[in-house]
């Protein structure tokens, strides 16, 4: 007998399939991802800013789906979350390990993984890597931090200025590929990033008085001395108090030529480093909305804790005017997707590379392990598997999004990635080995807000945190002191949590692989660093 040739047999097998049988039915996958969202600014959170109602949209997705409580990044610094994202392992192994840095595009990352399973696979908006994006079929980046009005983006053909503001742009670009540019034979894995609502906080002009008229609540940490803590956390740069800028961060009108201050330096750390960018218009617009507010605040000649308090307000109403831009972006996604019958097939992801110090601790701000800026939020809507309005209380980092992905891709996991496929989480399986502790490490001092390198662990209920460059260590029993307020590390009583936890981080260190120095400096470089005479 003959037998037949293969493609005779694939010919066959086609043939005999309905007509659109063809069509790769796996699940498409939308990331929205924003920077620098802190939980407490999420209503589905249910934190202490829940009553200004920040994200009515967000929130809706949190109700079809799951919102994951324990939820951290593993470097609380945006680019090196990416990193992470992109190639599901540590920074000390995909080599971002603080920003300005170059990720190694030609290294194994997730994209590249689902696109040659036959997703199609695009990214708009923040990437904040460097480099060409590998791995993509269709991408629109800003370059470097990005800028919330009239940005440039970078391009494969080369960089473009496109007017209009950031987070609407994005969406638009997001909406428009849904619409007009993908192949509907194919699944897809869509990122949507925004720069909003990072630093300098620069909300749509449509919400620019969109919390004129509420007090916002104040974090129960807004004051605190720091006494309870190791030597770093009083020798930052990012305080409300002493570091917040009027004029560069909260856009304050300090001087009379606020339109163009005298030199080169003095622009650069002006509200004009930003507003620059605006047209005519935009800018009128602008200056209609602060004038008046910064009448008043010259009037009212403020300082101490009543300064703090104004200043706190003032950026909080920036801050979460820039959040209400993403959520609309959220509800212009979830919308796109419904009337193009696309939502039933689709998982929805909302997320943000950290954490964020809305006041918290007196700051602003992230890079710290102390939970304002470790957590991240994590929101997930897959329609027939996240139940309604679930929570999970697991352990999970963005180390695990690569894994998460492939898995749902029905892709195999390759077996160097640190992470693990959180779909169990999501069926509301509870597996019988689940993390029971996170590793952390931070690497980026001296530099900008000068938070000292430090890596730690977390379980459930202990963090130990150690700052080796200063040789101090931090302990916190989380259920006795939920804000870190004082460490324990020296209290006999949690001795041997202490120890327990130094043989975890140990061990998390070896299995993770991170070979970094991590001696004692001098301390002569201490004090020379602290002076700024020594930049790493
Ligand atoms: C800039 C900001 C910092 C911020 C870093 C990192 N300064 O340097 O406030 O910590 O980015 O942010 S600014 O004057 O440019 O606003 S990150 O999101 O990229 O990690
Ligand atoms: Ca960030």
């Amino acid at each position: 007998m003959r037998i037949p040739s293969l493609t005779l047999l694939a010919v066959a097998f086609v043939a005999s399939l309905p007509s659109n049988a063809a069509a790769d039915k796996r699940p498409n996958i939308v990331f929205i991802f924003s920077d620098d969202h802190s939980p407490n600014a999420i209503g589905a959170y249910n934190r202490w800013l829940k009553s200004v109602n920040p994200t009515p949209n967000i929130d809706k997705l949190a109700a079809q789906g799951m919102v994951f409580e324990r939820s951290y990044c593993t470097n609380s610094i945006c680019g090196p979350v990416r990193a992470v994202i992109e190639t599901g392992k540590h920074s000390h192994l995909n080599g971002f390990r603080q920003n300005g840095d170059k990720f190694n595009w030609d290294q194994q990352t997730f994209p590249k993984l689902l696109q040659a399973s036959g997703y199609q696979t695009v990214l708009y908006g923040k990437y904040h890597m460097e480099g060409k994006p590998q791995g993509y079929d269709d991408w629109v980046v800003l370059p470097g931090q990005g800028l919330y009005y009239n940005p440039d983006f970078l391009t494969a053909e080369g960089k473009v200025r496109k007017e209009g503001y950031c987070t609407d742009l994005v969406t638009d670009m997001a909406v428009e590929w849904l619409r007009e540019k993908r192949d509907p034979e194919k699944p897809f894995m869509l990122r949507v990033q925004h720069k909003a609502p990072h630093r300098n906080w620069m909300p749509a002009l449509r919400h620019l008085d969109a919390y004129d008229d509420v007090l916002i609540p104040e974090p129960p940490t807004l004051f605190t001395n720091h006494e309870g803590q190791a030597s770093p956390s009083r020798n930052q740069e990012l305080e409300i108090d002493r570091h917040m800028d009027p004029n560069y961060d909260l856009f304050v009108d300090l001087t009379a030529e606020f339109a163009l201050p005298a030199s080169q330096e003095t622009q650069d750390r002006s509200a004009w480093a930003n507003m620059k960018r605006m047209s005519p218009e935009q800018m009128a617009a602008w200056r209609a909305h602060f004038e008046p507010l910064d009448k008043e605040f010259h009037e009212a000649n403020l300082y101490g804790e009543a300064l703090v308090r104004w200043k706190h307000q003032r950026y909080m109403r920036n801050y979460l005017a820039c959040v209400k831009g993403v959520d609309e972006s959220v509800a212009t996604m979830m919308k796109t997707l419904e009337e193009l019958g696309l939502a039933e097939n689709t998982i929805v992801i909302y997320s943000s590379d950290q954490g964020f110090y809305l006041g918290d601790r007196g700051w602003y701000d992230k890079r710290w392990m102390y939970e304002p800026s470790f957590e991240m939020p994590l929101i997930v809507k897959w329609p027939g598997v996240t139940a309604p309005g679930s929570r999970n209380y697991d352990l999970v980092q963005n180390l695990d999004y690569a894994s998460t992905f492939l898995d749902v891709a029905g892709v195999e996991i390759p077996s160097d990635l640190q992470g693990r496929s959180l779909v169990p989480l999501l069926k509301g399986e509870k597996p019988e080995k689940w993390r029971d502790a996170i590793y952390y490490h931070y690497f980026e001092y001296p530099s900008v807000h000068m938070v000292a390198r430090h890596r730690g662990v977390r379980t459930d209920r202990f963090k130990l945190m150690h700052f080796y460059q200063f040789d101090e260590w931090e302990f916190y029993d989380l259920e006795a002191d939920p804000q870190e307020q004082r460490s324990q590390y020296d209290n006999p009583v949690y001795a041997a949590e202490v120890a327990k936890l130094k043989e975890r981080l140990e061990a998390l260190r070896v299995e993770y692989g991170d070979e970094t120095d991590i001696s004692p400096r001098s301390a002569e470089w201490r004090e020379k660093v602290r002076r700024k005479e020594v930049k790493e």
